[in-house]
């Protein structure tokens, strides 16, 4: 063959890089930042994680109580239902098994609550079994206010948005509610793989 391989310019599809982007998404640069109202700033001295709701009893962590707990790092992949979606993002967090480590529920759901209001609910067991974290940390740093600093959760294999911000605690429930979004016609569960962005999908 002749021909001079010139190599690839501009915009490339990288078969790996898109098997891992679940349907109608694209790969981001950067990091956007989605609030729907203004960044809260945290008092450290007066923040608390609580999990209340259906349990023998409630639960609560000072800053520093919960930043004693076992941490790990993660690296996964994130999906926002705006439709962008970046790959091996890497966050320092609190595991959801750490944090509900003994609790005794009869709950099949969680209210995830905010600082500034913000709630998304989702099943307990997307909660549960190594699916879930308090994060703490992005790229090895404390976490911007924008993305959730001094805290969020992070639950990677559903749509970002119920990665709550500020996150301040859980309600376990016996049943399902739909939190901020889920009321706004997003899907109650919101499985990216499945396209579940809107009611009906
Ligand atoms: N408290 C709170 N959490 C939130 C939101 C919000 O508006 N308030 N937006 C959600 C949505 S829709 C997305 S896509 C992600 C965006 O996170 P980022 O701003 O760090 O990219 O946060 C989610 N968590
Ligand atoms: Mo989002």
């Amino acid at each position: 063959m002749a021909f001079i391989s010139r190599g690839f310019k501009g915009k490339r599809r990288d078969p790996a890089a898109s098997s891992r982007l679940p349907p109608g998404q694209y790969l981001v640069d950067g990091f956007p930042v989605l609030s729907a109202g203004p960044t809260p700033r945290a008092d450290l001295a007066q923040w608390t994680f609580s999990i209340e709701g259906e349990v023998d009893e409630p639960r609560r962590w000072t800053w520093e109580e919960f930043r004693r707990l076992p941490s790990e790092k993660v690296t996964v992949d994130i999906h926002c239902v705006t439709k962008w979606s970046k790959l091996d993002t890497s966050w320092t967090g609190v595991s959801l098994d750490t944090l509900l480590e003994g609790v005794e529920t009869a709950a099949d759901y969680a209210m995830v609550f905010s600082d500034g209001g913000y709630t998304t609910n989702l099943p307990l067991e997307d909660l549960t079994g190594g699916k879930a974290w308090i994060a703490f940390e992005y790229d090895g740093r404390p976490l911007d206010p924008e993305h959730g600093g001094p805290a969020r959760l992070l639950v990677p294999h559903l749509y970002f948005w119920k990665s709550a911000k500020w996150v301040r605690g859980i309600a376990l429930q016996l049943q399902d509610e739909p939190g901020f979004w889920e009321s706004n016609g997003y899907h109650l569960y919101g499985d990216p793989w499945r396209e579940q962005r809107y009611w009906g999908d």
